[in-house]
């Protein structure tokens, strides 16, 4: 394992209980926040590209017609390595922390992003792979019809050794202003920056 590029967890939680997902896949159509997810894990320097890294289960849970996701060298990790398809742009390692070896030897990649699920998210944050965390803040609108939720961050622990940051540390992070508070169907949201205490 070795520090190297910068490393970045990207993920959008229903507040306050830290919820990521529901049998496999995001509880929310949320349009503008999934086009967030697309501009920062895609942009970078010309000649470079990004990495995102996922487990298996969130590369499947990716609609085919949008895997592998596109200008982004698509990880995946599975211990099994079985029946994973032979694609450009896709590669496989065993552990998280080999995919990270490989990848702060490859000059032309810029940014790396953890990209879930819970497994991996959880992995990472309790090793403190990651420095960032960027969380897109979701809330419900909705008293009456409870978010339907299986799946979780450790929510303590993220409370424990991270701080949120200011606006501006946020948009000094990203490079360009994302919008403010939004809303979109029956849920709020709000893009935010956290830092490893
Ligand atoms: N982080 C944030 N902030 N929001 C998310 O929705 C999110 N989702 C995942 C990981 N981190 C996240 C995992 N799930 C696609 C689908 C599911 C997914 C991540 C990405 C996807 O298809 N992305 C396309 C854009 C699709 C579209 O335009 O609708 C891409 O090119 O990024």
């Amino acid at each position: 394992m070795s520090k190297g590029k910068p490393l970045s967890l990207i993920v959008a939680t229903l507040f306050p209980e830290f919820g990521i997902g529901f049998k496999n896949a995001l509880p929310w159509k949320l349009r503008n926040e999934m086009k967030y997810f697309k501009t920062v894990t895609t942009n970078a320097p010309t000649g470079h590209q990004n990495a995102v890294i996922m487990g298996r289960n969130t590369w499947e849970s990716i609609p085919a017609k949008f895997r592998p996701l596109p200008n982004r060298l698509n990880v995946i990790i599975s211990s099994t390595l079985s029946n994973l398809p032979n694609e450009d742009n896709v590669h496989y390692y065993n552990t998280v922390e080999s995919a990270l070896d490989a990848l702060n030897s490859m000059d032309t990649i810029h940014r790396v992003f953890i990209m879930g699920g819970a497994q991996l998210y959880n992995h990472c944050l309790y090793n403190k792979l990651v420095d960032d965390l960027l969380i897109t803040e979701v809330y419900s609108n909705s008293q009456d019809v409870e978010v339907p939720m299986d799946t979780f961050l450790g929510k303590e622990f993220i409370l424990d050794n991270y701080t949120k940051t200011s606006r501006d540390a946020l948009e000094q992070h990203l490079g360009f202003k994302p919008d403010e508070k939004q809303t979109e169907g029956t849920f709020q949201y709000e893009f935010t920056l956290y830092k490893l205490k």
